[in-house]
C-alpha cells in the first residue's frame, strides 16, 4: 500500500514493481487492488491491435509524441498473449520507443503471459488499473497479433484502434478473429503505399453492410503514415470524439461494467477451480468406461 502511494506520486520504479506484482499474480494483490480502487476511472484506455508488421509500434510511438505535445501523460502497455516470453518484437519496440526514455511523462512496459493459466487476460485489467490510478491521462494498450486472446485483451480498452495496411490481405484475416467487430476506429496505416484507397473503400463497404445498431458508434476510418507522423493528429481527434461519444451515450459505462463482470467471473472461476482439485481420477474412470463425463462432473462438484 506504501508502494501504491509511491507509484501515485510518480515514482517510476514503484509503478514497475506494482506491475511485476500484478504480472506474477503474487499474494497481496487483493490488498494492492483495493488501495488502487479510489483512484481509477480517469485514464482513456486506447487499445491498438492489428496483424504483425502493420505498424502498431510505430503508431504507438507517434501517438505518444503527439499526446505529449498536447501536454498529456502517457503509459504504454505492450501485451503479447501468444508467447510466454517477451521476444524479439518487444525488443524492437524498445528501440522504437527510446525517444521517450528520458521523458517522465511517459511510462513504457511490456507484459508476456508467463505461461500461467488465465495469465494475461487476468493480469491486464489489474495492470490497467495500476496505470490509471497512477494518473496517466492516456494508456495505450498494444497487442501483438490478432488471435482470440488479443480480442480478449483489447476488449479491456475504452477505444479500440484496429490497424490495417494496404495489400496485406489482413482485412479478411482479422475478420476471422472477430477483431473487426470490436473496432471503434480503423487505421489504414502505410498510406504512402499503393492500395490504401482500395483498403479504405473495402472498409467503407464493410461498415455499410455491418449489423451494428443504428444508435451505435459508426466505426471511423483514418489513414496514417506512422513513420512520418502523418494523420496522427486526425487519429487523436477521432479518439477523443469516440471517447466523448462513449461517455455521453452510456457506452463507456456499459463497457466498463461488462469488463468488471468478466473480471469477477474469471477470478471466481479460478477460486472454484482451486477448490475442485484434480479431475484426473474421474477422467480415468471415464476412459475406462466406468462412468460418463456428466457423472464425473457431478462427482467433482459434489463438495462445492
Ligand atoms: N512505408 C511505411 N512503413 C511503415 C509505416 N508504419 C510503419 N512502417 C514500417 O513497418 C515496419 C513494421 O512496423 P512496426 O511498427 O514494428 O509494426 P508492428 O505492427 O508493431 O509489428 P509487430 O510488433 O511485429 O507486430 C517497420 O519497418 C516500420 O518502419 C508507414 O506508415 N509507412
Ligand atoms: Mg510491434
Amino acid at each position: 500500500v506504501q508502494l501504491v502511494d509511491a507509484a501515485r506520486g510518480g515514482d517510476t520504479r514503484a509503478i514497475a514493481r506494482l506491475l511485476t506484482l500484478v504480472e506474477s499474480g503474487a499474494a497481496g494483490l487483493a490488498q494492492v487492488s483495493s488501495a488502487l480502487m479510489p483512484h481509477v476511472g480517469n485514464a482513456h484506455i486506447v487499445g491498438i491491435t492489428g496483424a504483425p508488421g502493420v505498424g502498431k509500434s510505430t503508431t504507438t510511438s507517434a501517438l505518444t509524441r503527439a499526446l505529449r505535445d498536447q501536454g498529456k501523460t502517457v503509459a504504454v502497455l505492450a501485451v503479447d498473449p501468444s508467447s510466454p516470453f517477451s521476444g524479439g518484437a518487444l525488443l524492437g519496440d524498445r528501440v522504437r520507443m527510446q525517444g521517450h526514455a528520458t521523458d517522465p511523462g511517459v511510462f513504457i512496459r511490456s507484459m508476456a503471459s508467463r505461461g500461467h493459466l488465465g495469465g494475461l487476460s487476468a493480469a491486464t485489467p489489474q495492470a490497467l488499473r495500476v496505470l490509471d490510478a497512477c494518473g496517466f491521462d492516456v494508456v495505450l494498450l498494444e497487442t501483438v497479433g490478432v488471435g482470440q486472446s488479443e480480442v480478449e485483451v483489447i476488449g479491456q480498452a475504452d477505444t479500440v484502434l484496429v490497424l490495417l495496411a494496404p495489400g496485406m490481405g489482413d482485412g479478411i484475416q482479422a475478420a476471422k478473429a472477430g477483431i473487426l467487430e470490436i473496432a471503434d476506429v480503423f487505421v489504414v496505416n502505410k498510406a504512402d503505399r499503393d492500395g490504401a484507397a482500395a483498403t479504405i473503400r473495402e472498409l467503407r463497404a464493410m461498415i455499410a453492410l455491418g449489423t451494428r445498431a443504428p444508435t451505435a458508434w459508426k466505426p471511423a476510418i483514418v489513414s496514417t503514415v506512422a513513420t512520418k507522423a502523418e494523420g496522427i493528429d486526425d487519429l487523436l481527434a477521432v479518439m477523443d470524439q469516440h471517447r466523448d461519444w462513449a461517455s455521453r451515450s452510456g457506452d463507456l459505462e456499459q463497457r466498463r461494467l461488462q469488463r468488471v463482470v468478466r473480471e469477477i467471473e474469471a477470478l471466481a472461476i479460478d477460486r472454484v477451480r482451486e477448490r475442485l482439485g484434480g479431475a484426473e481420477e474421474h477422467a480415468r474412470a471415464v476412459l475406462a468406461g466406468r462412468i460418463d463425463p456428466y457423472r464425473a462432473a457431478e462427482l467433482l462438484t459434489y463438495s462445492l
